[in-house]
């Protein structure tokens, strides 16, 4: 069935009720919502464009970016979304590699992204801003505004995803409209959305987190979304005694708890706080639960996978544990003889299930290798069955993440992988190596710093370096720390000891402090 049309079962009969509410006083009903889907559907049908076509957006969020997924699912295309950080050379590849028909992207992108496009054959840029202006609408709105979802199968590729990769390039990852549909039914029972749910939606929507789990379980249950652009405490603090439930990184708890505004009082009305996408330190879970009396709701899951643990709506939620496997998710935790760990034991994350993505876009030795001989996927987390953690003992049912077998930094709820940020820094003048790693940060949970070894007697201007790296990938990949040193650790094997690293500088940073 085609995604939208199961979406679209959730969707109020009053379609003259508020469907979103901007943070700057805008309300659009679901008539509005169903209408605006409608003519950009119709644009998109026009265009005459193969079926299983991709359509790259890489727009601010705003309810007509949010429009245009929709129109794209209903229309039988793929939906491709871009973070809006993403600078020249990574949208480049994004597109070469994915081969769009229609890009949409920011006016103020428009040259750049449509030189690129036209490049790679695309037949079709459009803009759209955050202000109801573009290309895009101005064409939509000599179309009609009726449109009956075009038919798909559990199966077609509903939007792909790049997740960045530990080795190479990033990798597309295919998601279906059965994938997204199964998971979406799932997340609407187990966390409970009922009627009168009011979504507070601060998520970015170019990734799983805002997108696939936020807005479709508002719009699946028919709910209401108070949807602002970015993460502001201020404007959540401000919404939210209007609304029942959040979702958010990490970072938005840390930044909750630092206010002085956010009390007992704001979150009268919320029934739910649900965190993902990185660690939720016991600490933030302990001191919200202090605070508001609100116990934060973590699970887990990946751009491959959509959620696949949660801590229950009814039942213990544990700090430091990720939960039990949604309903109809496999998970097993094994060691490197593939054999099942037993409980508190460490071992890798592997998980099945209709969740389970299709594969890398056009990589089928990729998509190969990160599946076992009997289908499991390889999710690269390490982890293990019940044991304790600093908030207490984990039942031997509830899954904990303890690390990463994947060369990984997650920071404030964003990938980064530091293969990629080495091979920038590596081709800069002077440089003779770099080692990129993760250390612990206030405010993102992580953060990424660069070590760098300079080529004999040259003497490296770090600032510059980092100028250089701006305007090459995206803000958030970019250290926040280099530092210069005249060589890296390396075991017999000759392989660079990143814990090692980690270690001294988390140790010579604290000392600073
Ligand atoms: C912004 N900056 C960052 C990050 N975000 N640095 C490191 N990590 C970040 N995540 C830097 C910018 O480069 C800039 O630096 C400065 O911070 C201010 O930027 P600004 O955009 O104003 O930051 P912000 O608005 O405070 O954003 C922080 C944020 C945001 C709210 C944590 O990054 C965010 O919304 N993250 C959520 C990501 C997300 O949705 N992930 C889900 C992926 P400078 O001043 O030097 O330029 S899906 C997923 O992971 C799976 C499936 C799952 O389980 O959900
Ligand atoms: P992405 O590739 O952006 O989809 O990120 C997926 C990764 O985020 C997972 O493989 C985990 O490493 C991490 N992740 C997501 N949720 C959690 C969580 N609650 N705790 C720890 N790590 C998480």
């Amino acid at each position: 069935m085609n995604l939208y049309s199961l979406l679209e079962k959730g969707f109020p009969k009053d379609k003259k009720s508020c469907a979103i509410e901007t943070h700057d006083g805008l309300y659009y009903s679901w008539g509005d919502l169903e209408r605006a889907t409608n003519m950009m559907a119709n644009l998109l049908k026009d265009l005459q464009l193969p079926i299983g076509s991709r359509i790259a957006v890489q727009v601010e969020k705003s309810p007509e970016a949010l429009f245009l997924y929709l129109a794209t699912l209903k229309a039988g295309f793929v939906y491709l979304p871009l973070n809006t950080a993403y600078q020249a050379s990574e949208i480049e590849y994004f597109i070469e590699n994915a081969n769009p028909d229609v890009v949409v992207c920011s006016s103020k992108n428009f040259s750049w992204v449509s030189k690129i496009a036209f490049k790679a054959n695309t037949s079709h840029v459009f803009t759209l801003d955050d202000n109801r202006k573009g290309t895009l609408l101005d064409r939509s709105v000599f179309f009609g505004d009726k449109f009956k979802a075009v038919p798909r199968d559990d199966d077609d590729l509903a939007a792909i995803l790049y997740t960045s990769g530990t080795t190479g390039r990033s990798k597309g990852a295919m998601l279906t409209h059965r994938n997204l549909g199964s998971n979406a039914l799932v997340l609407k029972k187990f966390w409970g959305w009922k009627k009168g749910d009011v979504l507070l939606h601060a998520l970015p929507i170019f990734h799983v987190h805002g997108l696939f789990v936020a807005a479709h379980g508002a719009l699946i249950n028919g709910s209401k979304m108070i949807w602002l652009p970015r993460l502001d405490t201020a404007q959540l603090i401000q919404h939210m005694p209007q609304s029942t439930i959040m979702m958010g990184v990490p970072t938005f708890y840390v930044r909750l708890l630092a206010d002085k505004r956010f009390t007992k009082e704001v979150c009268k009305n919320m029934r739910l706080f649900i965190s993902g996408s990185a660690p939720l330190l016991t600490e933030t879970f302990t001191q919200f639960k202090k605070l508001t009396g609100q116990v934060i709701l973590e699970r887990y899951g990946m751009s491959e996978t959509i959620m696949l643990v949660s801590n229950p709506y009814k039942g213990d939620r544990v700090g430091g544990s990720v939960g039990v496997p949604l309903p109809g998710v496999k998970v097993r935790v094994v060691n490197e003889n593939n054999k099942t760990c037993d409980i508190n034991e460490i071992g890798d994350i592997q998980v099945k299930g209709p969740n389970i993505f299709k594969g890398y876009w056009q990589m089928p030795e990729k998509t190969a290798e990160e599946f076992t001989r009997d289908g499991w996927f390889k999710t690269g987390d390490v982890g293990r069955w019940g044991g304790v953690t600093n908030s207490g003992r984990v039942p031997k049912n509830y899954l904990c993440i303890v690390g990463r077998s994947k060369d990984l930094i997650i920071s404030g709820g964003y990938n980064v992988y530091p293969k990629e940020i080495e091979s920038f820094i590596d081709d800069m003048d002077g440089v003779d190596e770099s080692a990129v790693i993760g250390i612990p940060h206030p405010d993102f949970g992580e953060a990424v710093m660069a070590v760098v070894v300079p080529k004999d007697g040259v003497k490296l201007d770090v600032q510059k370096m980092i100028n250089t790296l701006k305007s090459q990938i995206a803000n958030f990949k970019v250290p926040k720390q280099i530092e210069i040193t005249l060589s890296l650790p390396r075991n017999a094997m000759g392989k660079v000891q990143k814990n090692v690293l980690r270690q001294q500088y988390v140790e010579t940073n604290s000392s600073k402090a």
